[in-house]
């Protein structure tokens, strides 16, 4: 397969205006508490941490905010610089690792990353590994929380138009958009998701399938288009009771080892050029639990493995 950049740069985004709960801007420090940067070196990468983005020095824009987005104007702030330094680092040939945060911090980094891959003709698959969709707009919410509207922004799905001010805008086709994980969508979003044949793998068919196969058909398309992959990671991805330091735990998630087995394919196939790990509250965790799941599961990502022999690709894969 194809080898993957050897460079890796960090990025913390302590961000949590785009969630319910509050706490998620400790993320990015238990993350590197768990031992991220060092994890990372033992794998032979060649690691730089740029520390945290903060949005202090932003100006605001006079655009007018939408009905139902909360705390839109410190969201677009973060936005904005979080999408300008995506852009930059993607540019570097460096991963970029995105450490949140809540998912709001996506629309930056996921349209810096975008953006970058339109410079230089390659099409972008987003993998978002959550138990919710994020498919909502400032119309279909219910909670006017802008974590729930990451994904829909990316596709380009109207109501948040202004965001990124005079910025580039470049916009997720919706069909090389992958929801993975997923166990809790809202009544309008799910119609939203329907309407656009968005691609939903969620624990339904990951029981009947399993994770090996769902993930190798998403590789197997991401190769046939020539395309590079981000992997937008919400740590409620995972069961509550492998990870339960996230605010909107639902329950029924992926096990800890078919998390580690998705970061194992997705590391063999070479296609992934950028991750977000999002949503960790530390405030909620339970002994930094969470936090060190998490930081493992990238491990896996970047190319821990137990044997050092990945398992042949002979996986039959149906034709869904
Ligand atoms: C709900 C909403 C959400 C994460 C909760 C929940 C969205 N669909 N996303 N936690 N990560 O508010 O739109
Ligand atoms: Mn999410
Ligand atoms: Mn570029
Ligand atoms: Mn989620």
């Amino acid at each position: 397969d194809k080898a993957s950049p050897s460079r890796v740069a960090v990025l913390g985004a302590p961000i949590d205006l785009g969630a319910s709960v509050r706490g998620t801007l400790m993320g990015p420090a238990a993350l590197r508490t768990a031992g991220l940067v060092p994890l990372l070196e033992s794998l032979g990468l060649d690691v730089t941490d740029y520390g945290d983005v903060g949005i202090a020095d932003m100006t605001d824009l006079s655009d007018d905010p939408p009905a139902k987005a909360k705390h839109y104007r410190q969201i677009q702030r973060w936005s904005r610089v979080l999408a300008r330094r995506s852009h930059e680092l993607a540019h570097t040939g460096a991963i970029p690792v995105f450490l949140g945060g809540d998912h709001s911090l996506s629309m930056g980094s996921v349209n810096g990353v975008a953006r970058h891959c339109r410079d230089v003709g390659q099409e972008l698959f987003v993998l978002w590994l959550d138990a919710h969709a994020d498919y909502n707009t400032p119309e279909t919410t219910i909670t006017a929380n802008m974590h729930g509207m990451s994904a829909a922004f990316l596709c380009g799905e109207p109501g948040l138009d202004g965001l990124l001010g005079g910025d580039v805008r470049a916009t997720i086709p919706t069909e090389h958009l992958e929801l993975f994980g997923i166990r809790s969508i809202d009544k309008a979003e799910k119609e939203l998701l329907r309407m656009r044949r968005i691609s939903v793998a969620d624990m339904r068919a990951i029981d009947e399938f399993g994770v090996g196969v769902l993930t190798r058909r998403i590789l197997d398309k991401v190769r046939a288009r020539n395309g590079v992959l981000h992997v937008s990671f919400d740590v409620d991805f995972l069961d509550p009771e492998v990870a339960p330091g996230v605010g909107t735990t639902v329950p029924g998630g992926a096990t800890y080892r078919e998390a580690h087995l998705i970061m194992e394919l997705l590391h063999d196939s070479g296609l992934v050029r950028s991750v977000d790990i999002v949503e960790l509250n530390p405030f909620l965790d339970e002994r930094g639990k969470t936090a060190r799941v998490a930081v493992e599961l990238i491990g896996s990502l970047f190319g821990q493995q137990i044997t050092d022999r990945p398992t042949p690709t002979n996986a039959i894969v149906p034709d869904l």
